[in-house]
């Protein structure tokens, strides 16, 4: 039973409240929960809400990213990975290399994330067959590929649609879009950090399109550069409205929240007040808390650190994401998290806080001898309603 009083003499106790019923939190109550002087009380109301939707049960994932090229036409302020054409440094990965890494990762990837930057020069076709060559190689694994704004830059350099560009990745082997892209949504940061990148509403607009097709997709804030704490609501905001459309359409919708905490290093973005470990972890309750109806919440190790990533567990996250096997996005912007993990290492960290570990495939279903979990039992699952 959780302690109200605790959250009463905090001024929380209307959240609390509504945090047991499950009735949704506006932007005010939002606010409150970033001004209370009592992080790890967010922090409890968050885990609140994390086990009555997935009880102890964490999930893990045996993927495998695959950077295709670093050679991107859009240049956004905080990235450390982009190369121009050109450039010293910038690569362009062949579908036969793509293919090679992936056979020769440690474990058969159940999900492969495959992203890059907006190449100037590599067309659709080029995808088509990157998709239908992986999918060919590891019929097993669910294709996870291509964030929004490299749909937006397809359908721009083939002049079609993105709805087009959806249907045809679709048809190659696409299962699922990642969460990328989406940095923050409020126009006027967006300006200076991303000028070039898809807007908000045409980022919305694609992943719209994407659950109307029968791709599930995820969902991402870069949070701790140019924003304000309002930013970040209103980023909550918006992409708990689209859930909502979405899913009245009776399409897919968000599976997963990744909150990325900005790494600093090696791009042109100067902050003030870099985030302490509580920022991130008091925004990563507050996107539990907020999000109301994006089941899962990922603790992406890669970006949060190790240590981190497991205190998440407790602050909202039911997720670690996974063995990852290389990664170069936030490791080139100073990220000082190891370069992959094992499937051991993971199922060990997650037991040793007590927590217990489901292996999943990309659209959270439990697999292996972990599929005898229902996700839909767990979802009932309400210790709130215990006591
Ligand atoms: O869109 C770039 C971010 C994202 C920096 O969907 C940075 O399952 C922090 O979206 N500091 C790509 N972040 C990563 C991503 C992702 C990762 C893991 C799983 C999933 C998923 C999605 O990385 C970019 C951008 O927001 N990024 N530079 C930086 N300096
Ligand atoms: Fe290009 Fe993505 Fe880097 Fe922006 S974040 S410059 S779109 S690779």
């Amino acid at each position: 039973m959780p302690d109200l009083k605790r959250f009463e003499t905090l001024g929380l106790g209307g959240i609390a409240h509504k945090v047991q019923t499950g009735e949704r939190l506006s932007l005010d109550e939002g606010r409150a929960l970033f001004a209370c002087p009592d992080p790890t009380a967010v922090g409890a109301l968050a885990h609140l809400r994390r086990t009555a939707l997935h009880g102890s049960r964490t999930f893990y994932v045996v993927n495998r990213h695959i950077n295709y090229t670093n050679v991107c036409v859009n240049g956004c302020a905080f990235c450390a990975y982009q190369r121009s054409k050109g450039e010293a440094g910038g690569f362009e990965m062949s579908v036969a290399e793509a293919v090679e890494r992936l056979l020769a990762a440690p474990l058969p990837p159940r999900e492969v994330h495959i992203v890059g930057g907006c190449h100037p020069d590599l067309r659709l076709s080029f995808f088509v067959d990157l998709l239908s060559s992986v999918q060919k190689a590891l019929p097993e694994a669910t294709l996870k590929c291509f964030t929004a704004v490299e749909i937006a830059h397809f359908a721009h350099l083939e002049g079609i649609s993105t709805t087009q560009v959806l249907q045809t990745l679709k048809a190659a082997g696409l299962a699922m879009l990642p969460g990328g892209g989406a940095e923050i949504f409020a126009p006027e940061v967006r300006r200076r950090i991303c000028p070039r990148k898809s807007t908000a509403e045409e980022w919305l607009r694609i992943h719209g399109e994407a659950h109307e097709l029968g791709l599930a997709t995820n969902c991402t804030m870069l949070f701790g550069h140019l924003e304000s704490i309002d930013d970040r609501l209103d980023h909550l905001d918006r992409l708990r409205r689209q859930q909502d459309q979405s899913l009245q359409k009776g399409g897919n919708g968000f599976t997963c929240f990744i909150p990325l905490p900005f790494q600093t290093e090696n791009n042109a973005i100067k902050v003030e007040r870099p985030l302490t470990g509580l920022d991130e972890l008091r925004t990563i309750a507050v996107s539990r808390l907020m999000l109301d109806n994006i089941p899962h919440l990922k603790a992406y190790w890669v970006m949060l650190t190790v240590k981190q990533a497991q205190v998440a567990l407790f602050f909202g996250a039911d997720d670690l994401d996974g063995t990852v096997v290389e990664e170069k996005i936030g490791h080139m912007a100073g990220a000082t998290s190891e370069q992959g993990l094992t499937k051991a290492q993971l199922q060990d960290m997650i037991r040793g806080l007590g927590l217990t570990p489901i292996e999943r495939d990309a659209r959270f279903n439990p697999v292996g001898g972990d599929a005898r979990f229902n996700p839909i039992d767990n979802a009932r699952y309400n210790p709130m309603q215990e006591a």
